[in-house]
């Protein structure tokens, strides 16, 4: 069966980040391919790749930047399969990671990327938020989200 959920990031020194966007797909059962591509220093290399995902069976894109993060704009301007943004914290961030929420937030009209929370937070919230997509066309997907949400609510009640 085709990968149904792709998650991109501009560095490798993004991955410890994005690889909780995967394990979030992993814990509802779905399963992603993870690749490091950048919308400025590979931008030839990501067209290529992009252009790949629909014919390929992937019906969602999680991208994962920090600072100039123009990665989710770049690829929801190449495909109109959903983009999820996560805006990361790079090395050299100002305000904590508000330069790359900023600039992946603010796409113009016409070409939407819905934008997660800054940091491990978002990355967890964009693999969920991918399951729900997917889950409104499979509803034993939906099951184990609504299953997940209820260990979570549990938990937080047990203290
Ligand atoms: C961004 O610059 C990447 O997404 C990363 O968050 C940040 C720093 O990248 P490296 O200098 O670690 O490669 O493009």
């Amino acid at each position: 069966m085709s990968l149904r959920v792709a998650i991109v990031m501009g560095s490798a020194s993004d991955e410890p980040t994005m690889r909780v966007a995967s394990e979030t797909l992993l814990g509802l059962g779905i399963e992603s391919e993870m690749r490091v591509l950048s919308a400025h220093r590979t931008p030839h290399a990501l067209r290529e790749w992009v252009e790949t995902l629909e014919p390929g069976g992937v019906r969602i894109v999680i991208c994962g930047a920090g600072g100039a993060a123009h990665l989710a704009g770049a690829v929801a301007a190449l495909t109109t399969l959903p983009v999820i943004g996560v805006p990361l914290v790079a090395p050299n961030a100002i305000g904590g990671g508000l330069d790359a929420l900023l600039s992946t937030v603010q796409m113009p009209r016409g070409i939407p990327v819905a934008t997660v929370a800054v940091g491990d937070a978002g990355a967890v919230n964009a693999g969920i938020l991918a399951a729900e997509i997917l889950a409104t066309s499979d509803e034993l997907l939906g099951g184990r989200i609504k299953e997940m949400r209820r260990r979570n609510a549990a938990k937080i009640v047990s203290g």
